[in-house]
């Protein structure tokens, strides 16, 4: 197996996420906790282990002294060391469903029509933010390295700088950066621009997402001096000097190339085949979001259904909808959107034992999520916009035989990395995406070998042990860059007031322009 040893800094790390990579459940009354099975959590664990570190989050549930209990036990069992923060009702209604979730997340994904931009929303983020810092401040040790994860959490240095934090500051966002055309229209852009520079090390998905962040920054502070190089940006601020790459994430691939070989697996992919009773099966897997594109999707497929009358009886599309954000109105008017499509599709085109759309509303175990991958001919993946999409990776690495076809979404992170192997799409674009299915359907297997062989290479490369590795000697490469020429903003004018004064200087002038790469 493969691993990061930790070798040139034996310096904690304390990692910051709005929740937990452990799931609360309760069973009849008893409560038990379940550890998170991401390969972002298999990659840092190992990591915060060896160094003493601290992961800090909201563990999903009300903080009582039995779930207090709980993970103290966990603690100790798993020689871990998780910290609890409680976000009450209110706050999760506010912080989290309202201004990460309806306004951030909406925003940072294009879809401006679903965004809610409410002032009290806004004022339970600050808040919330600020009670993560305090909690930061409690368990920091001198010489930590704070790693702050995601857009629910982006003005915590912002407060840990107010409270004259010194330790050196990352941050990495897992859903794509707007452009300045959108990011203008939220009401406190300055603040969420402003709250990113407080950090030493800003980290995105892709080169387009550091692109436009850059480019909103010097908007906004026309004074910024910003130089571009491959890999990274330096943003000079006053006497800071912050750091801003891009950083694809990735997929523990052994484990889903390994798993996807076992015995138990291979059964479950081979029941899947047999039951499925058509010559071909694609595969979507998303959590039920509207930035997903499943209704485009489905649009799509019966579209070529519908132009290729061939594919009838000879294809069936397997879409795993795992239940999201379901408080959330948005989420509920697409569940039953997505639930009349299926009814529609399959009551247009199904035979006597086909019908062409299989939909699940669940989640499913690991097994059975790689017997999905396993059993599939074709990954159908079309997000509207996805910050990476690991789903795409995940197909690609249990695709042990190398008879497999992705179609990718050309809006999902993923598609900087593996658009070579894979038939790239404009989901919009319903006649190219039906076409795509034709083209993976009819694909020869020299074909589906030599692009499957070129996608594989590429994740196994660039797995998730490399990307954590390599955001983290960025982070002492920053640390070192910024102690060379920094003062901290803690001692100076604060960044967040010193954006507010560059802006009203930049409406004054009428604006600027920038280029970055
Ligand atoms: C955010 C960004 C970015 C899904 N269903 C089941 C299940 N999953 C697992 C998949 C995969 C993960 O959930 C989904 O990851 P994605 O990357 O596709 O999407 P988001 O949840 O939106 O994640 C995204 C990511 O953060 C990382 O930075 O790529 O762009 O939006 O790992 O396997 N796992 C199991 N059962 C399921 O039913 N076991």
């Amino acid at each position: 197996m493969s691993g990061i040893t930790w070798r040139r800094s034996k310096r904690r790390l304390l990692v910051v996420s709005n929740r937990l990579p452990i799931c609360i459940k309760s069973d009849g009354g008893r409560m038990e906790i379940q550890s998170g099975s991401g390969g972002l959590v298999t990659a840092l664990a190992p990591i915060i282990r060896n160094t003493g570190g601290v992961w800090i989050g909201w563990p999903g549930c009300e903080v009582t002294s039995e779930v207090e209990r709980l993970i103290s036990d966990y603690n100790i069992e798993n020689l871990f060391n998780l910290q609890a923060i409680n976000i009450s009702t209110e706050e999760v209604e506010n912080y989290y469903r309202g201004f990460s979730n309806e306004a951030i997340w909406p925003l940072f994904h294009d879809l401006l029509g679903q965004c809610k931009f409410e002032g009290e929303h806004w004022e339970y983020y600050r808040n919330v933010n600020r009670r993560f810092a305090e909690k930061i401040v409690e368990s920091a040790e001198p010489g930590d390295l704070i790693w702050i994860h995601d857009y629910h959490l982006i003005l915590v240095a912002h407060y840990l700088r107010q409270m004259n934090v010194q330790h050196p500051l990352a941050f990495f966002l897992h859903i794509p950066f707007p452009n300045y055309d959108l990011l203008r229209r939220l009401p406190w852009k300055d603040h969420i621009i402003g709250g990113l520079l407080d950090y030493d090390l800003v980290g995105f998905q892709t080169r387009r997402d550091r692109r436009n962040f850059c480019r909103c920054a010097k908007e906004l502070m026309p004074s910024l001096d910003i130089k571009a190089y491959y890999r990274h940006s330096n943003v000079r601020f006053g006497r800071r000097e912050i750091k801003v790459g891009n950083f694809p994430i990735s997929i523990d691939f052994s484990e889903f190339s390994d798993g996807a070989q076992t015995e138990e697996v291979e059964k479950e992919a081979n029941y899947l085949k047999q039951k499925c009773q058509s010559k071909s099966l694609m595969l979507g897997v998303d959590r039920l979001d509207y930035t997903k594109g499943i209704p485009e999707r489905f649009l799509a497929y019966e579209r070529a259904l519908e132009k290729y009358p061939e594919l009838r009886g000879n294809i069936c599309l397997l879409q795993l909808a795992v239940p999201s954000r379901s408080h959330l109105s948005a989420y509920q008017d697409i569940r039953e959107t997505l639930e009349w499509m299926v009814g529609r599709i399959n009551g247009r085109f199904s035979e006597f034992g086909w019908q062409p759309i299989q939909y699940i509303y669940r989640s499913v175990s690991r097994t059975e999520l790689l017997g999905f991958y396993r059993a599939s001919d074709i990954g159908l993946l079309t997000p509207l916009r996805d910050g990476m999409n690991l789903v795409a990776k995940e197909f690609c690495a249990s695709t042990v035989d190398n008879n497999g076809v992705l179609i990718l979404s050309e809006f999902a992170g993923a598609s900087e990395q593996l658009s070579k192997g894979a038939i790239m799409v404009n989901p919009y674009n319903r006649e190219e995406t039906a076409d795509a299915i034709y083209q993976a359907f009819h694909m020869d297997l020299a074909e589906r070998e030599r692009r499957m062989t070129l996608l594989r290479s590429e994740v196994k490369r660039n797995d998730i042990f490399r990307w954590v590795e390599w955001f983290l000697s960025s982070f002492r490469e920053s640390e070192r860059e910024g102690a060379a020429s920094a003062i901290h903003p803690a001692n100076s004018q604060s960044v967040r007031s010193r954006v507010e004064s560059a802006v009203m200087e930049s409406i004054k002038n009428g604006g600027n322009s920038y280029t970055d790469d």
